[in-house]
């Protein structure tokens, strides 16, 4: 299986050397971000989990080759180039059986970073169940991944583009752990709350860290879902942004979007919309999950090394 995996020097020295690592997706950098704030958030993100004692390892596919780690020229590469595709779990054999260039989801960035060993994953939203879910049946493949893939992904909840209630309950019944990193509630990505509860609260990296070990040493396969709100000063009014997504989500069905078109969709008209405040608040809170996610890696790595 190596053979079609390529590991950057950085990320290969810090497997080695046993050294926290965290994993980062590329959709938002393909599919989630316009050019060029997708490459210069990519790049702080990179640069604040190192200064937070981990090693970045940006997960993509490239000439049908799973990459752990980019370097400049593939990140550029992957910021501008119009034909990149969006893998989920499904897509993995034909991308790369065809050789093609593709940019990985939360589901396809927990695969590749749980073939080489990297526990922890930061990225920004996780996807979950769509409003409607009752006539298209949309739920993302992020969730059944959480379910059986064994790592943990710091995020800040999910967009309320989709339907939270309905996420929290899949993956209760999926028995995946939603764990709120110093709050109760679960954030609804441009702001603090949904109003709906996490499974558990932690006070800190180091009781993160340990339910994550904890889970794992039992046996339980898959991972744990750590949600982290976005900073107090970049939030968005509820009311201003549940209006824009609902304008949003209105567009989409009127123009028949659907399947892995639909979030890319949603994430560029919200943009607009807010005329560049969601992209703002989207950026602050990925780079503040970078924090948080980089030293749960070394607070995990400490616990693993205490053995
Ligand atoms: N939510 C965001 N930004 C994103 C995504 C979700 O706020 O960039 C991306 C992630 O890569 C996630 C994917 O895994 O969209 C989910 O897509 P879908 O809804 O098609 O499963
Ligand atoms: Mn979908």
């Amino acid at each position: 299986m190596y053979r079609i995996i390529d590991i950057s020097e950085e990320v290969n020295k810090a497997l080695k050397e046993g050294k926290p690592i965290v994993a980062l997706e590329s959709t938002i950098i393909s599919h989630g971000m316009p050019y060029p704030e997708n490459i210069e958030t990519a790049k702080a993100v990179e640069t604040i989990v190192r200064e937070n004692g981990a090693t970045p390892a940006t997960i993509a596919i490239i000439n049908g080759r799973i990459k752990i780690g980019l370097n400049e020229k593939e990140l550029e590469f992957l910021s501008t180039a119009k034909d990149i595709l969006k893998a989920s779990r499904r897509d993995l054999p034909v991308i790369l059986a065809k050789r093609l260039n593709a940019a990985t989801t939360v589901s396809a960035t927990m695969i590749c970073a749980n073939f080489v060993g990297i526990k922890i994953f930061v990225t920004g939203g996780i996807g979950g169940v769509h409003r409607g879910v009752e006539e298209t049946l949309d739920i993302s493949a992020d969730l059944q991944e959480l379910a059986k893939t064994d790592v943990a992904v710091v995020s800040s909840g999910a967009k309320s583009i989709l339907d939270l209630p309905r996420t929290l309950e899949y993956l209760e019944t999926l028995g995946v752990p939603v764990i709120g990193f110093k709050t109760e509630e679960f954030p609804a990505f441009y702001s603090r709350g949904s109003g709906l509860k996490v499974n558990y609260m932690v006070e800190d990296e180091v009781e993160a860290a340990r339910v994550v070990k904890i889970k794992w040493d039992l046996g339980l396969k898959g991972g744990v879902l750590i949600t982290n709100p976005i900073p107090e000063a970049h939030t968005l009014e509820n009311n201003y942004i549940e209006k824009i997504i609902e304008k949003a989500i209105f567009e989409a069905d009127k123009r028949g979007i659907r399947g892995k078109n639909l979030t890319p969709f949603l994430l560029e008209r919200i943009k607009n919309l807010t005329e560049g405040k969601s992209l703002k608040a989207n950026i602050e809170l990925v780079k503040n999950n970078a924090r948080v996610g980089a030293s749960i890696a070394v607070q995990l790595n400490h616990l693993y090394q205490g053995e």
